[in-house]
């Protein structure tokens, strides 16, 4: 089994003018991330606006990403969908295409139950026979996988990992506590030094993929005691991260990556708003000031 414990950009999903998915410009933002020191990457997340692509295009991104990582650094990749049929479809084509393990948020939309909910996780893991990280982001979801019983899911012995998209950093812990071997990778940019605190081995997260350095940073930080260091590296962080959320976070990532990586990404796909110039302004404006 992957050690699949490090610092992942959730990678956004570069698109052309015309608004279709830029392979070339994902390959090439694959290689500056490995450059840039990262050990793995997350594949058609939040970050990737994977619920406002095709099965098809998702299905390309994943190809593209996997062949170009050519088994450099880890690949996760989430294939989430509104149904089982499509999640297992997308759980196997990246198998079949070298992924390292599946990840997906609980399925949307309709309300569950708790067994529905643990079904569909099992059968992801069984029909593709991959290890799987459960992607818990109770915010869009409305679903919280780590408290009461949907937790009896982080028993199974194929669900390897957590990406703890939440700020509820007691349940991390107590996750983790329950469930010895179990990786923690934290959600929220913004609270990546609280989840190492609690126990994340590592973090999946949107604005890794222009300051991969500065996590990288914060990291060592922390592992070495020097709070006052690690703190000041999250506290820009989230200087950079407030006016993200405020200007629409998926778009301020994709221009900041524009930006940092000289890969021009496109903007994301309706309903999102593209950015506005004065909001252009101000992600440049405070990356200047805290990069
Ligand atoms: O994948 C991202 N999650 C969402 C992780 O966007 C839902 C985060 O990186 C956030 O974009 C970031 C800003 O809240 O922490």
């Amino acid at each position: 089994m992957k050690d699949l414990r490090g610092i992942y950009p959730a990678l956004p999903t570069p698109m052309d003018k015309t608004g279709a998915v830029d392979r070339g410009a994902l390959e090439a933002l694959v290689e500056y991330e490995i450059g840039e020191g990262v050990e793995g990457l997350y594949v058609g997340g939040s970050t990737a606006e994977s619920f406002l692509l095709t099965e098809e295009e998702r299905m390309a991104v994943a190809e593209t990403v996997l062949k170009k990582a050519a088994g450099k650094v880890n690949v996760i990749v989430h294939t989430g969908s509104g149904g089982t049929d499509g999640a297992v479809r997308l759980s196997k084509h990246a198998k079949e295409h070298g992924a390292d393990a599946i990840s997906s948020v609980p399925p949307i939309y309709f309300k569950y139950t708790t067994e529905e909910v643990i079904g569909y996780y099992r059968t992801l893991i069984e029909e593709a026979d991959m290890p799987l990280v459960v992607y818990n982001i109770p915010a869009f979801t409305g679903i919280n996988m780590t408290t009461g019983p949907a937790r009896e899911l982080f028993k199974h012995p194929r669900v390897v990992a957590l990406k703890h998209t939440n700020t509820n950093m007691y349940e991390l812990e107590r996750v983790l506590a329950h469930n010895p071997g179990l990786v923690a990778l934290n959600g929220y940019d913004e609270a990546f030094l609280s989840g190492l605190s609690m126990g994340a081995e590592g973090m999946i997260g949107s604005t890794v993929n222009f300051m991969a350095k500065k996590f990288i940073a914060l990291r060592a930080a922390f592992r070495s005691g020097n709070n006052a260091e690690a703190f000041k590296l999250q506290r820009e962080v989230n200087e950079i991260v407030e006016t993200m959320v405020e200007v629409g976070v998926f778009n301020a990532v994709k221009h900041a990556v524009s930006l940092k990586a000289k890969i021009e990404c496109g903007s994301c796909r309706g309903p999102f708003k593209p950015l506005s110039e004065a909001d252009k302004k101000r992600v440049e404006q405070v990356l200047e000031k805290n990069l």
